[in-house]
């Protein structure tokens, strides 16, 4: 249904957002309030996970996101902990920018037999870490390089080369709070080399760079940061999203 949902929106040139939520940074009635908040300007996805994630507070985040609105919750997990059944799917992440076979199959075999009891739907998805002009959680927690910010080619034959592999989905992320987000080069280069959906997501803290990347290619723009940061900045990002 979620990745049903991606591809016709990709099929009529559309382009969707997502609000990332940290569990960590966002509880109780400032989530409630986000949520309607995010239900009023159409928000496609309610992304949930981090790359760490330390408060215990992840299942009841996700019971208070269902409660408060009815956008459709996707797993971003940034660990085999970060797996609740009452999520409507999961990005069933592979780290093809990195070379660290625990995140590329070995976490997928551990969270496997899990997955298999719930009925969320499983989107298999090739994640991609660029550079972002500083160390960001995930490439600290994941232990890999990220994809050089200027290497426009090997991004684009790395997201190739994750599509042959039979992934549904890829998501370039700068990271968390990223200096800078994905270069509009890359996004084109990608894009123009796949047919399957694109992600972008990292460091985007304006409608400018919401419109930049999605005007670029990106057919899924993330933020979570800024709109933590700005929860009344969610219509605006919103909105620049849905309009290009
Ligand atoms: C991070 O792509 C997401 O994994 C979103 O990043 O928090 O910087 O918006 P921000």
């Amino acid at each position: 249904m979620i990745y049903k949902s991606i591809t016709q929106s990709v099929e009529k040139t559309g382009k969707q957002f997502a609000l990332l939520i940290d569990p960590d940074k966002i509880s109780g009635k400032s989530l409630i309030a986000l949520c309607r908040n995010a239900e009023k300007c159409k928000t496609d996805f309610i992304f949930v996970g981090g790359s760490y994630i330390s408060n215990g507070g992840f299942s009841d985040c996700i019971k208070d996101i269902k409660k408060a609105c009815s956008i459709p919750v996707v797993l971003f997990p940034g660990s085999v902990m970060q797996i609740d059944k009452k999520a409507d799917a999961i990005l069933f992440l592979s780290l093809i920018s990195g070379r660290n076979p625990e995140l590329l199959i070995g976490k997928h075999v551990t969270a496997a037999p899990h997955l298999k009891k719930t009925r969320m739907e499983i989107i298999p998805t090739g994640y991609m870490v660029i550079e972002s002009g500083r160390l960001t959680s995930v490439q600290y927690i994941s232990g890999t390089l990220p994809l050089p910010h200027g290497k426009t080619d090997l991004a684009a034959h790395t997201a190739l080369a994750g599509q042959m592999l039979g992934l549904k989905l890829i998501y370039m992320d700068a990271g968390s709070g990223a200096e800078k987000p994905v270069s509009e080069a890359m996004i084109k280069a990608v894009k123009n080399e796949i047919s399957i959906p694109l992600i972008v997501g990292g460091g985007i803290n304006s409608e400018a760079k919401a419109k930049a990347a999605a005007r670029a290619g990106a057919d899924v723009i993330v933020v979570g940061n800024s709109i933590e940061k700005n929860p009344e900045q969610i219509f605006k990002i919103a909105e620049a999203v849905h309009s290009v």
